[in-house]
């Protein structure tokens, strides 16, 4: 059995829980409580530890789905998993610009880190007020980047959406053992 691990990383309601809740086998094991700060005018409840899911690929292909808190605080519990995992995928909330500047701080933690493959999903492109995608690169300062990640509009709250993610990572992380 060959296991996977990805983390799901991204901004506070970028949609990591949905994400993982939406396709997970198993009840997705979540830690969220009722926000307390400035998240609570927008959002009931945050994540404040991990989430975490299921998801098999093939019979013999399993993915281990973790995902991340996204206030600023909870950094350190990014820091210790993004050394266990194969790839990553950073959500950004196309309808928050106050939030892309996080998202560029996310991809910067990960590349000083380690040297996985990164997917971009992009959420909440469904919502009137959301960014354009090539606004959404070229702010996270990636249109003129070297290895530039795929960038995909991705809908937390729907499975064919997700899967379609999957795929596209997954076809990343086996490239370079191909090659
Ligand atoms: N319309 C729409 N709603 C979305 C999308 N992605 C997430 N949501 C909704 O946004 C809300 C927040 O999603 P969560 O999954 O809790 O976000 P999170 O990233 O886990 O947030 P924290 O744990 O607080 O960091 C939920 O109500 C989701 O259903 C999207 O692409 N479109
Ligand atoms: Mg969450």
């Amino acid at each position: 059995m060959e296991i996977l691990r990805i983390a799901i990383a991204g901004s506070v309601g970028a949609g990591k829980t949905s994400f993982i809740r939406t396709i997970s086998e198993i009840e997705a094991v979540d830690t969220d409580k009722r926000s307390t700060d400035e998240i609570a005018l927008f959002k009931d409840k945050t994540t404040v530890a991990l989430d975490f899911g299921l998801f098999t690929v093939v019979p013999n292909q399993l993915l281990y789905l973790y995902g991340t808190p996204g206030q600023p605080r909870f950094d350190f519990m990014w820091d210790i998993l993004i050394r266990q995992v194969q790839a990553c995928i950073v959500l950004v909330d196309a309808h928050r610009p106050e939030y892309l500047q996080y998202g560029t701080q996310l991809l910067d933690f990960v590349n000083q880190r380690v040297q996985i493959p990164i997917l971009i999903g992009l959420t909440h492109m469904d919502c009137p007020s959301a960014a354009k995608p090539e606004d959404i690169t070229s702010a996270l300062g990636l249109q003129n980047a070297t290895k530039k990640p795929p960038v995909i509009v991705v809908n937390p709250t729907q499975k064919a959406s997700i899967t379609e993610a999957l795929k596209i990572l997954i076809s990343e992380i086996i490239k370079p053992s191909i090659l």
